[in-house]
This record gives C-alpha cells, structure tokens and sequence, in this order.
C-alpha cells in the first residue's frame, strides 16, 4: 500500500487496515470522523511527537462526508499524520537483525556537546525587584553585573540598571559548554507615565528574531546561525501579597505573544509560607481570568508523560523565590543567603524558597524545552507574520507598477 510518497510494508499495511476495520463495526466501509485522531493516536503511539491533534482532526473532517470517513481518505490522514511525526509507534517494520539505530543517541550527544549549548534569558519587571540579584544567584557567578561598593560603605551593591543590556559567558560543567546569555532590562514603574513601557523590551525581543530570520533567509547562510533569541523570559512580580498591578497584567498580556514567559514572586522572604500560598493562588486565577499564557503551556503539553510533569510545575507557579550574591559559612560549608532578622535564609533551601526549583526548570529539565518553544512557537510566528508582510509589500508594489 502507498501512502502519499511513503511506502507502506506489508506489516504497516495490516495495522493500518486492522485499526480501520475494527471501528468499522457495521462492515460499511466507513467510520465516524470524531474516531480518527484517536485510530491514529493509537497506531503511532500515545501522543505522537509533533502531531498537533486538532490538525488531525480538521484535515480528517475535510476528507468526511456527513460525518463519515472511507478507507482509501483514512489512510490519506494517516500519511499526512506520519510526515509529521517519528513516533511511528504500531507502524514500525520489525527488524530481523541489529542494525544499529540504538547508536543514533550517542551520535546525537556527541555533537552537541562539540558544539555547545546556546540559552538566552532576559529578566524584566518593576524597579528594585531583584532581578539583577536573581541573575546572578541563578548562575552562582556574577553574569549579570558586577556588585559595585559606595565610597563610604564598603558593602558591594548592585547598581540600578538603566539600558537593556546582554552580557555573555561561557560556563562549562563536566565538559559541557553552555553559553549563557542574560539580559538585563531597567525596571519600569519607576515614571509617572508609564505608558508603551513595554515597548524597548519586546522591540529587543524582535530585533533578535529579525537578526536570525537575516541570517536565516541570506543565499551565503552560516553554518551556525547565531542564537540571539530570547529564550525565557523572568517576570518579576512584587511580593505585595495581594495581587498584581495592572501594570504588571499589560506587561503580561504584551509579551506572551512573542516570548516564554517565567512569573516569578521576587523577594519572597518578605512574605510567610502562607502568604505566598495564598498569594500564588491569586496570580494563578488572575493570570488565567486575563487570558495570560505563561510556560509551560498546557496546550504545548506533548504526552502524557509532559502532561503530569507541567501539570506539576503550573500547579507551583508562580515561584517564590529569594535572591543573593552573598557566601555565608554554614557549618563549614558556604551558602548563598540572605541575613534578616529571623536568621538566615538559605537560597537554595528548598524548606526557605522556591528558588532550586526555578533553576531546576530552567537548566535541569526544561531547557531544551524552552529552546524548543521559542523556535517553534514564538519565532515560527514572527517569521511567518514577517515574511507574509515582505510578500505583500512584494506584491503591491509590483501592482502599482502595472
Ligand atoms: N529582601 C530581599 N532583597 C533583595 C532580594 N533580591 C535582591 N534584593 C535587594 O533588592 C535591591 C535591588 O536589587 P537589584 O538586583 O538591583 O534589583 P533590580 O530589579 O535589578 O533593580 P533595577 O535594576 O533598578 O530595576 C538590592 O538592595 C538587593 O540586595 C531578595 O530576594 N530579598
Ligand atoms: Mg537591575
């Protein structure tokens, strides 16, 4: 059997009929249309990965007649399902002996560790929040800026950051190269008119997307195409303990078009343990009531297994988190911190703060993920939205000359 341009063995062919057949109970030569993203979920494995289930769906009604689907328009939608995905689950042709794909892993790891890693992230929000701080917490060197001292006290202070600025650095860990790109952004807030705030950051978050698509679409393209992009976006919320500014809510509403956005309750030692609860419920419900869409995003969720692991991470976000740049010796051993008046409160305590479980998203399980967002999602959009607009101004000018 052939597929659109994909040949289908004898094996695949059987588990394709067999599917059909099975839900044609009545032997009528058809089935519901409503069956198929789940006939196709079933051949190709749980959630195949790259397969959008409501493409699946749209394309079979297309094929259906009066809610109806043939054998010969099934397996149409099963061809188009298969050229998106490699999940080929059911359909795979057994081997009879070793071939070696298992190697492709190792190969794959191989070159990415020769070629490094690449993640971008910008931390945005009011004033005074800590996002310089935060930065250069999350990376346990000073990436963003250096702390600088006032003349009459010697205690380094982090200066207000006035420019959008990206700073560069190369950390490698057990020879892996990751090369860590922060931005750090003014804090806004500060004016009386705070009207198109927003505005230098998400033109910066563009003019990134722009440098790629120049390099992208160039005839001479690089091998390696720089990556500029943002890839996840910090945005620092006031540990008010009441609920967000509408200020921070426009913000909100203006970057999730264009970049991941990661909400994060700063300074979260100035609240107790139940006012971030209670505090992280009300942004959750805000977030949700203004059509805010923060990462990881439920309808991104590929399988069942990402389903339970974001389900997870949406159910605790916001985080609340505590930053530091200062070492303090506890039992011999040095700690991130802050010192209050209650004590010490310890960064990377998970008992004291969110803050491990940030940077356990960011670096530990989620990088990749975010990278992979940004390029399909954020930047896809501003690609297709870009080129479209170059095609028409093409298209009218050539018009005018008619
Ligand atoms: N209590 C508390 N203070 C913090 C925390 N993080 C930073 N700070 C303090 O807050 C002040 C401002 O920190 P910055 O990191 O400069 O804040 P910022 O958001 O970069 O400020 P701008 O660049 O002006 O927007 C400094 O005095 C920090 O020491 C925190 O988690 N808790
Ligand atoms: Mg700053």
């Amino acid at each position: 059997m052939a597929f659109e341009g994909i040949r289908l063995s004898k094996s695949q062919s059987e588990a394709v009929s067999a599917v059909f057949f099975e839900a044609d109970t009545q032997n009528s030569g058809c089935i519901d249309v409503k069956l198929v993203p789940a006939l196709v979920r079933k051949l190709l494995g749980r959630q195949p990965h790259g397969l959008d289930p409501h493409i699946v769906r749209i394309k079979a009604e297309a094929s259906s007649t009066k809610g109806l689907i043939q054998f010969t328009d099934f397996v149409g939608v099963m061809a188009d399902a298969m050229a998106q995905t490699t999940n080929w689950g059911a359909l795979k042709t057994h081997v009879g002996g070793y071939v070696g794909i298992d190697t492709i892993q190792e190969q794959i790891r191989r070159k990415a560790l020769k070629k490094g890693f690449e993640f971008n992230i910008m931390v945005v929000g009011a004033s005074g929040l800590g996002k310089s701080t935060l930065v250069n917490t999350l990376f346990k060197a000073k990436v963003s800026r250096r702390s600088c001292a006032t003349e009459e006290d010697k205690t380094p202070i982090i200066p207000k950051t006035v420019q959008i600025k990206s700073v560069g650095h190369v950390i490698e860990e057990k020879s892996v190269r990751l090369k860590l790109t922060v931005t750090d952004t003014p804090g806004f807030g500060d004016h009386i008119n705070n009207e198109n705030c927003w505005l230098p950051i998400i033109e910066y978050i563009n003019e990134q997307y722009e440098k790629y698509l120049g390099e992208e679409i160039s005839v001479n393209r690089k091998r390696h195409i720089p990556d500029t992009r943002v890839h996840c976006c910090l945005y620092f919320i006031a540990p008010t303990g009441h609920s967000l500014k509408p200020l921070d809510l426009e913000f909100m509403s203006r970057l999730d078009k264009c970049v991941n956005i990661v909400p994060i309750i700063s300074k979260a030692d100035t609240l107790t343990v139940e006012e971030r609860q209670t505090f992280k419920k009300k942004i959750r419900d805000e977030l949700d009531s203004h059509g805010i869409s923060t990462y990881p995003m439920k309808h991104l969720d590929e399988d069942d297994e990402d389903m339970v692991v974001n389900t997870n991470l949406r159910d605790k976000m916001p985080f609340a988190v505590v930053g530091s740049d200062k070492v303090y010796q506890v039992s011999g051993k040095p700690i991130l911190g802050r010192r209050t008046n209650w004590g010490l409160i310890e960064v990377e305590n998970r008992a004291h703060c969110e803050f491990a479980n940030l940077r356990d998203m960011l670096i530990r399980s989620h990088m990749q993920d975010l990278k992979d967002v940004t390029e399909s999602i954020h930047y896809e959009k501003f690609r297709r939205e870009t080129l479209k607009g170059r095609e028409k101004a093409v298209n009218g000018l050539e018009e005018s000359r008619c």
